[in-house]
């Protein structure tokens, strides 16, 4: 890819949005485009239509969506549903009409069944329910993905999308309502040590496994995937290894320096028992995660620390 070429970043101020800017400025891209959610609305059709139209990115990178942790996914259901369809339809369907040949659509390791077979591979997708907790959101991403792929097939686009499994890092979510449970155990264990406590309350039952993924090795594969000319289908991006709450729980809390006691609470859901990726895919076109768990969560403690400690 040229690294003159205009690159679209929808969602440039969001955790994945802004994980990809730097990645390109540190490739070397001098085109890159951006709009804040005041200059456009991409709930807004005719702004969306009329901005693609205008700039004519050549490739553009969507990274925009509303999201969240189990608690918002399982109460802001409509929000999460509509929303996420909205700007999908509006921009790849605007990219299509305004002659953008290339795009990178960003899903979730929550498109696959709740009960499938560990670890996941991306020929899962659609062979049972989903997790009623993120139902809404899981739907309008695989219609993301099924607007790439039906737009490649009738208009000759060459749209492909990426399934990266839970996310941290940089300019993550710490509001404890929505936010998912790693950057939530940050602020919990971080705010239990500056107040003294002996205890730090874990949503659920500690047992569902989960992977976590740094969000810039996440940049990493998608602009991989960009310079490798894919032009079709979906990659999983993970790390191939995951972690019980629990055992999360500790590693956060060896991290922030907390030593306190867990308390599981029951009241809140575990979710899905278990989302581990299967990353052979990607693996055997030459890109595999870098960031070990525990570094990972360092640095992400050091953002957390540089933006809201104190
Ligand atoms: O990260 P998380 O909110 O989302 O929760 P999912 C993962 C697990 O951590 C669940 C537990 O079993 C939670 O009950 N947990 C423990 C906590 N303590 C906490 C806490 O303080 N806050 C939170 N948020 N969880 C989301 C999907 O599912 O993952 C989205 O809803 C998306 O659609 C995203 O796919 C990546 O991993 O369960």
């Amino acid at each position: 890819m040229d690294r003159a070429a205009r690159v679209y970043i929808a969602g440039h101020n969001g955790m994945v949005g802004s994980a990809l800017v730097r990645r390109l400025q540190q490739a070397g891209y001098t085109n890159i485009l951006t709009r804040t959610r005041a200059e456009l609305e991409l709930l807004d059709q005719a702004a969306t239509h009329a901005f693609l139209a205008q700039e004519k990115p050549d490739f553009i990178f969507m990274a925009a969506a509303i999201v969240g942790g189990i608690h918002a996914n399982n109460t802001l259901r409509a929000d999460f549903i509509y929303q996420n369809l909205m700007v999908e339809a509006n921009l790849i369907h605007g990219a299509w009409l305004a002659g953008v040949q290339r795009l990178c659509f960003l899903g979730s390791s929550c498109i696959y069944p709740r009960d499938c077979p560990q670890p996941i591979k991306e020929d899962y997708l659609l062979t049972g329910p989903l997790e009623p907790t993120n139902e809404p959101y899981a739907i309008a991403k695989i219609a993301g993905i099924k607007l790439c792929e039906s737009c490649n097939r009738q208009h000759g686009t060459k749209y492909f999308s990426v399934m990266p499994t839970n996310l941290y890092g940089a300019n993550d979510s710490y509001d404890l309502a929505s936010s998912h449970v790693l950057p939530a155990l940050i602020r919990k264990a971080h705010e239990a040590k500056q107040r003294g406590d002996n205890e730090l309350a874990v949503w659920g039952s500690g047992k569902p496994m989960r992977e976590f993924l740094f969000v810039d090795d996440l940049a990493d594969a998608c602009v991989f995937l960009m310079e490798k000319g894919i032009t079709d289908g979906f990659y999983n991006v993970g790390t191939g290894k995951d972690v019980t709450i629990r055992e999360l729980a500790e590693i956060v809390m060896s991290v922030v320096g907390f030593a306190g006691r867990i308390v599981f609470d029951a009241t809140k859901p575990d979710g899905t028992p278990r989302k581990l990726l299967d990353v052979s895919r990607l693996r055997e076109i030459g890109w595999q995660a870098r960031t070990p768990l525990r570094e990972g969560i360092a640095l992400a403690y050091r953002d957390f620390m540089a933006r809201h400690g104190g």
